[in-house]
């Protein structure tokens, strides 16, 4: 069974351990399109935040209580940069992360595509699955404030999302290509999955890339979504508060309905909520209502195999 899965960080990392497992009792391969929106560079260095968490959490070196960056992490780094220069200590650079940014900015400098750096860290890493970002192009999300326009990891890091949104904007999209090896997954996939990350800055960017929602529209395969908001409240981080900015309810009909049905032109054929918003409807599109909190991986498996159920693929 061939499973592509649209992916994020720290929700989508968890996800992907389900779906790792789950489809290791059957023959076939998990394909991850990972976001690349939150690609920045800082200090002189590609910090590539989605990518790592997955590979992090898959290869398992992450740290289970944040989510993202390393166990075992120390932050010597990040205050030494922070004597040379308050302002630059916002962001949360780990001793043993910064490794990974300076073999991945080596290697980009000597021409080597994301993609081919992502390959060579995931020979250490070994997550189990196929680590794809969505783009090998320059693409990055920004955030228009009323005050000016700051890097999503600003935003979200910085300034806890606390700043007022006017809009998200994926710098480099319109002359962005997907990845080696994106669309070909999708369209030889059995199940696609849009995992429970957020849909504006994870799942969206995702999509912005030219080429990979006309693919996910046009694949054979089943698409099922798993909904990040529970009982109208973000499973983790500030969906909320990035649905507001685009005027998406932050409810599991919103964010099912903004994704849509694949029957009128949207991407689901089926969507996947927590028991708390059983009854969700939305239109043309099939809703089932699981427990959707990824407490363990036992849990995350059945997530897994009730999208599958619903996508008709189960067994396969
Ligand atoms: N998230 C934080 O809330 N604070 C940080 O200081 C921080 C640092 C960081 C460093 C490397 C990395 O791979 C991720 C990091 N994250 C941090 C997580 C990241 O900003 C967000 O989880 C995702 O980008 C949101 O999709």
């Amino acid at each position: 069974m061939k499973i592509v899965v649209l992916a994020g960080g720290v929700g989508g990392a968890r996800f992907l351990t389900g779906v790792r497992a789950y489809a290791a009792e059957r023959p076939g391969d998990v394909t991850a399109v990972v976001n690349a929106g939150d690609n920045v560079t800082l200090h002189g260095l590609r910090i590539c935040p989605d990518l790592d968490t997955v590979m992090y959490t898959l290869g398992g070196g992450a740290d289970p209580q944040r989510g993202w960056g390393r166990a075992g992490e120390t932050w010597t780094v990040k205050a030494e940069l922070a004597a040379y220069d308050g302002d630059a200590g916002w962001f949360g650079l780990g001793d043993r992360d910064l490794a990974t940014h300076l073999v991945r900015t080596r290697l980009l400098a000597a021409g080597r595509s994301l993609s081919e750096v992502t390959a060579e860290l995931c020979r250490r890493w070994r997550p189990g699955v196929t680590l794809l970002p969505a783009t090998d192009d320059p693409f990055e999300t920004h955030v228009v404030t009323p005050d000016g326009t700051m890097h999503f990891q600003e935003w979200w890091v910085r300034y806890r999302g606390a700043a007022p949104v006017d809009r998200f904007e994926f710098a480099g999209a319109a002359a962005a290509t997907p990845a080696p090896g994106v669309i070909e997954a999708i369209a030889g996939a059995d199940l696609v999955l849009l995992g429970p990350s957020n849909p504006v800055v994870s799942i969206g960017p995702i999509l912005a890339v030219p080429g990979i929602r006309a693919a996910i529209a046009a694949t054979p395969a089943r698409v099922v979504g798993l909904s990040p908001v529970i009982g109208g409240a973000p499973v983790l981080g500030m969906a909320d508060r990035c649905l507001a900015a685009i005027g998406v309810p932050c409810t599991a009909a919103g964010v099912g309905a903004h994704f849509g049905a694949r029957a009128a032109g949207g991407l689901l054929d089926g969507w996947l909520v927590d028991v708390a918003d059983a009854g969700t409807r939305v239109a043309g599109l099939p809703v089932r209502a699981v427990p959707l909190w990824m407490h363990d991986t036992a849990h995350t498996v059945a997530m897994v195999a009730a999208a599958a159920d619903l996508g008709g693929t189960a067994g396969r």
